[in-house]
């Protein structure tokens, strides 16, 4: 049994989606995000980044493993199930390289334009144009890849499950997809699966949409070192 750390975001739904494709068996601890569960200690035990997504897998050989990162988890449960990832070395290394893209290009920059469209105060507007532009430079990345093959690395795979969650949201964001038809396409595809919409329904109701932001909420938006301080 795996015990999955998730809240329902984009960042959450990458591991519900290969959990829910592999047919692994998991429980889920849902985290309350606004009200700090991510800083409670036996948390930071697994996600030392005080982020959920995390898992422990209970099913192997001496001590539980658990693993924090999105990528680092996909990562681990694709070589766990032999399912959705890559078999030889060439592929392995060009897998990570896209899943490094996501982690540290299209995810934080999506991030950071959500939080400026959905959390911050009036009138941000070089915050809200900066990230809007990055996000849509990584748009393009993605255009491009997929001009050359339906999947980003041929087959429908990790790669996939990571980057789909925010462009699944694009419209929320403030960003149509007309400019991006592959990209467009792609998201169509993956969004029909009957894993993802499994995924993306899982504890859809304690979405946190609109009631947190920068001025009600300084532990989610405002958290500088205080709560990892020395823990
Ligand atoms: N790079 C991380 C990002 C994870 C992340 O940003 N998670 C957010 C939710 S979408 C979180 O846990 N936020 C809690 C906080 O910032 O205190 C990954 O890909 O796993």
């Amino acid at each position: 049994m795996i015990d999955f750390y998730y809240a329902p975001t984009p960042n959450g739904w990458k591991i519900a989606i290969m959990l829910e494709e592999s047919g692994l068996e998991y429980r889920t601890h849902l985290l309350s995000l606004g009200k700090g569960d991510q800083f409670k200690p036996e948390f930071l035990a697994i996600s030392p980044n005080a982020k959920m997504p995390a898992i422990v897998d209970n099913d192997v050989k001496g001590d539980p493993i658990s693993v924090f990162e999105s990528g680092a988890i996909l990562t681990y449960l694709a070589d766990k199930t032999g399912q959705f990832g890559v078999t030889d070395a060439r592929q392995r290394i060009e897998l990570l390289q896209w899943l490094f893209w996501q982690v540290g290009n299209q995810g934080p920059m999506a991030g950071q334009l959500s939080h400026f469209v959905n959390y911050a105060p009036e009138g941000q507007d070089y915050g809200h144009k900066r990230y809007r532009g990055e996000y849509e430079r990584n748009l393009a990345v993605l255009e491009n890849r997929l001009a050359r093959q339906n999947f980003i690395m041929g087959d429908y795979g990790i790669a996939d499950m990571i980057a789909f969650p925010w462009v699944f949201i694009a419209k929320r964001l403030g960003v149509p997809l007309d400019e991006f038809p592959r990209v467009s396409e792609w998201r169509e595809q993956i969004k029909g699966r009957p894993a993802v919409v499994r995924a993306i329904e899982l504890h859809k109701d304690s979405q946190n949409r609109g009631k947190d932001n920068a001025q009600n909420n300084p532990l989610l938006f405002n958290q500088g070192a205080a709560h990892l301080k020395g823990k």
